[in-house]
């Protein structure tokens, strides 16, 4: 069985215009601004990367991009891996605030391919512009052997306290056949991870369907169990929630917030 995968909105679009320049610019501002200091050739990454794709005629076989990573090679710290699944906006805002923590986005593969589209053409040895294959049949989809390939070399290198922002508010928050679910939790080893931190965030006005004593939170919290990892689970975090507050202050879950916000404003300048 291979995992069905919920696509990007524009899986059915072709490849992004303008895709190379994207990916190099890309790939020296990581290098240059990001990071600066790592030594990557950006133009050979490209290229590993296309000949991947395009050599690829038949959409059947899964892209393999072992070329491209191994021109990647890349290691982080202990404690900073953030894994989440269907929480991909909140996850960057927070990541922008809470800024020790490290998602795949923030590791060069990740950063020079979010939110790009792909695929090369069956008969041509180029790039696919007007259409590429609709994400239904993504086990060979050139964008999630991507992120595939991609997942599974970041939740193997993680190491120490890692988190994973999960929803509440849908069902299945944790699903086996998601990235997360499929690919990270089985490449987590848990003789380098000392505790999987679980955070489960509902939008402010719900729906609540999930939690960590309910729904397949409790699933995984299994999972980890018979694993061997040591966990921790928290419902509804203050930062995650302050941070949807700020993002929608109209929300009357937010208002006994910005009262106190208010009150506290007025008493310093009263
Ligand atoms: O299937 P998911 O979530 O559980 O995948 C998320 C999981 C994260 O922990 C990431 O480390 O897998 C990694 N990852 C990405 O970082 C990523 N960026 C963009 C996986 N997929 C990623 N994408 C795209 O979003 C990609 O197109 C993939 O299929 C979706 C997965 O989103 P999800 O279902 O919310």
């Amino acid at each position: 069985m291979f995992p069905l995968c919920p696509g990007p909105p524009s899986a059915q679009l072709g490849t992004t215009p303008n895709i190379k320049h994207i990916v190099v610019g890309r790939c020296y501002n990581y290098i240059t601004v990001v990071n600066p200091g790592l030594r990557f050739d950006c133009e050979d990454i490209w290229r590993q990367f296309e000949e991947s794709v395009v050599r690829q005629s038949s959409f059947n076989v899964t892209v393999d991009y072992h070329r491209m990573f191994y021109a990647t090679p890349q290691t982080w710290p202990c404690d900073r891996c953030l894994f989440w699944s269907k929480t991909k906006r909140l996850v960057h805002s927070y990541t922008a605030v809470e800024r020790h923590f490290w998602t795949l986005e923030d590791t060069l593969v990740g950063y020079m391919f979010n939110d790009l589209v792909w695929c090369g053409q069956e008969e041509d040895s180029g790039f696919d512009f007007s259409s590429c294959p609709a994400w239904a049949a993504c086990r060979h989809h050139p964008v999630y052997s991507l992120w595939r390939q991609a997942s599974q070399n970041f939740a193997e290198m993680a190491c120490g306290n890692i988190t994973v922002l999960l929803n509440g508010s849908i069902s299945n928050a944790f699903n086996r056949k998601s990235m997360f679910g499929s690919v990270e939790l089985d490449g987590l080893d848990p003789r380098r991870v000392d505790y999987v931190n679980i955070k489960v965030v509902t939008d402010l006005e719900g729906p609540f369907i999930e939690s960590c004593s309910q729904g397949s939170v409790v699933d995984l919290i299994q999972i980890l169990r018979s694993r061997g990892f040591r966990w921790t689970c928290t419902d509804n975090d203050e930062t995650l929630m302050i941070l949807q507050c700020i993002q929608n202050p109209k929300q009357s879950s937010c208002q006994k917030c910005a009262n106190s916000f208010s009150l506290r404003r007025s008493l310093t300048f009263n």
